[in-house]
């Protein structure tokens, strides 16, 4: 009877294994968190992370982020550099304190104007695979977040056609995230520039491994509870 317990606790805790441990796979370049409202003053410390969902290096050279409250061309960057498989960058600042989420930026850039901060009429920030120089009110993003209560500017999506939001409004000290997934963009409290819980689509492996030990030392630490029972 104690071998059966014992399985099917074992089974309860690797399955609770897995819930926690699964992260959402994602198959390309993301945008995976924006900081846009600092508790005070925003200028300066405004951030935009991105997440590389591929098994491959991506040359940022050939992509631009925009953002606004009309269309995605409000502000605009020009991305530069390289993004390895499952690496998370920073982008924006240039400073960096509690206030913010104490980023490391990869590059240190004054977003100007500001990110919107949102509210009743939803704004965007979007990714774009062309460089900044020639991102116009026109141009369908890559990728994109309709952040706020309500799309009436019309921000388009990565199908070109008018999107839903997909998130509303942070709190002033708290970011939007993405989980992809059934999750989607979610206010996060608890900012976490530079890293986060998305995963490549074609990489299980370290997952597997990591689940594969959780599962062994459930098995281990309920013994140890029978034992002394
Ligand atoms: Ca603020
Ligand atoms: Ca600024
Ligand atoms: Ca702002
Ligand atoms: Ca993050």
């Amino acid at each position: 009877m104690k071998t059966v317990v014992t399985v099917i606790f074992t089974m309860l805790f690797v399955s609770a294994g897995i819930i926690s441990v699964e992260a959402a796979p994602v198959s390309t370049l993301v945008i995976s968190e924006i900081f846009y409202d600092r508790n005070g003053t925003d200028n300066h410390y405004e951030w935009i992370e991105l997440f590389n969902g591929t098994t491959g290096a991506i040359d940022l050279s050939g992509w631009s982020i925009g953002w606004g409250g009309d269309d995605y061309s409000d502000g605009k960057i020009q991305l530069d550099g390289t993004i390895d498989p499952a690496e998370y960058l920073v982008f924006g600042g240039p400073a960096s304190d509690q206030s913010n989420g104490n980023p490391i930026y990869s590059l240190a850039v004054d977003l100007n104007p500001d990110l919107q901060n949102s509210g009743t009429i939803a704004d965007g920030i979007a990714l774009f695979h062309n460089p900044a120089s020639s991102i116009t009110a026109a141009t369908v993003p890559f990728f994109s977040v309709i952040y706020g209560i309500s799309n009436s500017s019309n921000l388009i999506d990565h199908t070109g056609v008018v999107g839903t939001v997909d998130v509303g409004d942070a709190p002033a000290g708290q970011s939007i995230e993405f989980f992809a997934g059934d999750d989607g963009w979610v206010i996060n409290s608890s900012p976490n520039p530079g890293s986060g819980s998305l995963s490549t689509a074609t990489v299980p492996l370290p997952s597997a491994v990591f689940l594969l030990g959780s599962g062994l030392f459930g098995l281990v630490g309920f013994r140890r509870k029978v034992i002394k029972i």
